[in-house]
């Protein structure tokens, strides 16, 4: 018997099967190969959402309700394997968030953590635990787990940026806790801009302590990642894979910003065609700059700027890029690796 095949079903079994099942009990070996698989096996498919599509749905929704009324005005991305369940893939929700000029999304915490990926608009604002800070395109921003935020559009421009959270971790746990601030607005406490001064300088304070898992940053500036790999580029290291991909770190210790979400942002240089790659980690990318296409488990997906795909664990993937691209990527790496069981593997040619 290989580990796919199941024992045969009796006569004798089956009573006794519906015997056991009175008492809530149910046989290993009928269901072995369905749990414990050789490899992923995941309902989580490849998909693209194109912006222009995306978008003149979020700017029709914000003609039927407010960002107040709301609370947070946003269309869910889900996943078309995972329908019903507010996924994106197993592990992660994501959704687009439209802030009307005027408007005020507000404040609340929660023990789901947050990523903003800025898609549209400029100079919008969301506050955190006190200092707000204002965003732009390509930003990737932060809410650490129960902190208050609250976000709110004083430019003359619709804001829409990606949300992806944890929401389906905290599920899966059982440990998601809520509750909304007594007014709309938090307290501005800080500067704008403290956070990044005091632990973006690649400095700490003298007497820093860690206490929290999250980065103490929590705006990471598209203009600093941009300048990044504008510097690196001309040293033509090609990784096959990821062409040039840094990740998103906490400037304490060096992990990943976030404790449950890991976040890149990678560079293809023009005409750059990646070798075969595959990992654990359902990936969520956002084209931030230039068009190509990725093959995703045999599937083509032909991409832009803004366009948003997601790769399920455990597919081959292969990018190529037409003109110089950058993306943006998130996953659920960084718990699977502090858990043990990540991996990935490269087809290299
Ligand atoms: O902006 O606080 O997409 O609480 C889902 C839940 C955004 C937010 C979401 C949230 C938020």
């Amino acid at each position: 018997m290989s580990n796919t095949d199941k024992p045969a079903v009796t006569t004798a079994r089956e009573a006794f099967y519906a015997k056991i099942g009175e008492d809530h009990m149910t046989p290993l070996w009928a269901v072995m190969s369905d749990i414990i698989t050789p490899e992923p096996k995941s309902a989580c498919l490849p998909y693209l959402w194109r912006y222009s599509i995306i978008r003149e749905f979020l700017l029709e929704s914000g003609t039927l309700i407010t960002a107040k009324e709301a609370e947070r005005r946003v269309l869910i991305l889900e996943n078309p394997g995972l329908r019903g369940a507010s996924k994106i893939t197993t592990s992660i929700y994501a959704g687009l968030q439209l802030v009307l000029p005027g408007e005020v999304a507000p404040a609340h915490r929660h023990s789901q953590s947050a990523l903003r990926f800025v898609l549209e608009g400029a100079n919008a604002h969301t506050t955190v635990d006190g200092e707000k800070t204002l965003m732009n395109i390509g930003d990737f921003v932060i809410t650490p787990p129960m902190s208050w935020h609250d976000h709110g559009n004083q430019s003359n421009d619709p804001m829409i940026w990606l949300d992806g959270l944890d929401i389906p971790m905290l599920s899966f746990f059982d440990a998601s806790f809520a509750e909304p601030f007594n007014i709309d607005e938090q307290p501005v406490a800080r500067a704008t801009g403290d956070s990044l001064a005091r632990y973006g300088a690649n400095m700490l304070p003298v007497d820093f302590e860690k206490q929290r898992l999250t980065s103490p940053i929590f705006n990471y500036p598209y203009v600093r990642s941009r300048e990044a790999l504008r510097k690196m580029e001309v040293q033509e290291e090609w990784d096959p894979c990821h062409g040039l991909k840094l990740r998103y770190s906490n400037p304490v210790d060096g992990g990943f910003a976030m404790p449950t979400i890991a976040a890149f942002m990678q560079l293809l240089p023009k005409s750059f065609k990646s070798s075969s790659y595959r990992s654990t980690d359902a990936t969520i990318f956002v084209v931030v700059e230039g068009c190509g296409q990725s093959q995703i488990d045999g599937t083509t997906f032909d991409w832009g700027p803004k366009d948003i795909f997601v790769a399920p664990s455990w597919k081959w993937v292969t990018h190529e890029a037409n003109d110089e691209a950058i993306i943006f990527s998130f996953s659920d790496r960084v718990a699977q690796q502090k858990l043990g069981f990540w991996r990935e593997e490269r087809q290299e040619n």
